[in-house]
């Protein structure tokens, strides 16, 4: 056996043991085998298990398909190997947990789940020799894919389009004069609130000064009472469901009236268990196509395997995870040094549409969409791409129109 570098263990195509009267021609050759460590980084216990799992759970049906569809790379039947691990959505965590994956020498990343995590830990992964790709499917701050490294990559949109989008749809369809902006203090939520509130004052909305809680804060009394005390029109909260949840149940308690909107973390379903009545009429975006939009052969996929529906981003790590094998595919080399040339031009149909970075690693043209939550379940209205903005059905519409070329239905 010859243990290569990234994860790659090479066994060579000896022929099987000999001897001791056996046929030796009646024992085939074995074939040369390839095994492929790809890392998957997200919170697996805290909070916001349930959206590190639906990150984790994209990238196992990924590794699972390419391992079912007997992938040879470099001559070898390729294996791939997820391993998974739990940075607890903490950036200290997300960096050790890092250096493990490096140390480990997996092949690729998918991860991590959280801005302030995933930042950290690309300085991480970029430092290795060579640096080993790695792709978000849902950290959405701009600094990721701003600090120069070659090898970092996401699948979403980023918080410079998803905070002008629900902010000029928040503008422009609830008008209100006066919005109290709120976040916790984490990179994407505070990154995400600042994009809103510079949106939103652009439009002529008068936003009160900056409230914060911490990605971990249960009680919002305190400060809903001083939001209350100015009578907003709009509330935004930059933050995860975990926390948005207690915020809007806690709002609505005091009798607070405004409309309150959220961006991706807190765009999920749970926000009806979490904050029961009061979660009906909030709006809130997503940084890409609405889970329910990814390819119906994904969403089968996915069901079958796990019993449950994506609940946000597991479409965006499933394609992440699909870019890095069809980039080690054309490369013929699980190798980061041969096969991240091939990702950085890679061009993918995936199961959220096409996949084309641009120079910096973000998804070129990435779509946003604008939810709203009625009897408990979020309702996509509204696509954002190309700087223009599409009613979600007929975007469906368009999307289920036969293509040139286009074999299956999406
Ligand atoms: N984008 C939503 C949650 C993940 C993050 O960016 O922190």
């Amino acid at each position: 056996m010859i243990r290569s570098n990234f994860g790659v263990v090479a066994i060579a195509a000896m022929a099987a043991v000999s001897g001791c009267g056996e046929d030796k021609k009646a024992q085939a050759p074995a074939k040369p085998t390839i095994s492929i460590a790809i890392g998957s980084a997200a919170p697996l216990t805290g909070g916001i298990a349930h959206l590190g799992k639906d990150n984790e759970n994209g990238t196992r049906l990924a590794v699972e398909e390419a391992n079912a569809a007997k992938i040879k790379i470099d001559g070898k039947d390729a294996t791939f190997d997820l391993v998974s691990h739990d940075d607890q959505a903490d950036p200290k965590v997300g960096t050790t947990i890092a250096q493990k994956l490096v140390d480990a020498r997996v092949a690729g990343v998918v991860g991590h789940l959280n801005s302030g995590v995933t930042i950290p830990a690309s300085a991480v992964y970029n430092g290795a020799n060579p640096p080993i790709p790695m792709i978000t499917g849902s950290a959405t701050n701009p600094k990721l894919t701003e600090q120069g490294f070659r090898n970092v990559f996401r699948v979403v949109g980023r918080d410079d389009q998803q905070g002008p989008a629900i902010a000029s749809y928040l503008a422009s369809n609830a008008k209100p004069r006066l919005a109290a902006v709120i976040d916790d203090a984490t990179a994407y939520g505070e990154g995400l609130a600042n994009e809103v509130e510079k949106t939103l004052k652009a439009a002529g909305v008068k936003v009160l000064a900056r409230e914060k809680g911490t990605d971990k804060t249960a009680d919002w009394k305190a400060v809903l009472t001083k939001v209350k005390g100015r009578n907003p029109d709009a509330v935004f909260y930059g933050g995860m469901d975990a926390t948005a949840g207690p915020l809007l149940r806690q709002g609505r308690e005091l009798g607070i009236k405004a409309v309150f909107a959220f961006g991706d973390g807190a765009c999920t379903d749970n926000m009806k268990q979490l904050a029961g009545e009061a979660a009906d009429g909030l709006l809130c975006s997503q940084a890409g196509i609405p889970p329910q939009a990814a390819s119906q052969k994904f969403l089968d996929a996915y069901k079958k395997r796990f019993s449950i529906d994506p609940i946000l981003y597991a479409p965006f790590t499933y394609d992440a995870t699909n870019l890095l094998i069809e980039a080690m595919k054309k490369a013929d080399s699980a190798d980061p040094a041969k096969y991240l040339p091939e990702l950085q031009k890679i061009d993918f149909n995936g199961a959220t549409g096409r996949i084309v970075f641009d120079a910096k690693g973000d998804r070129s043209d990435a779509e946003m969409t604008i939810f709203t939550m009625s009897a408990g379940k979020l309702l996509p209205i509204a696509i954002i791409k190309s700087g223009k903005t599409i009613k979600y059905e007929d975007f469906v519409a368009q999307a289920a129109a036969p293509r040139p070329g286009d074999g299956a239905k999406r």
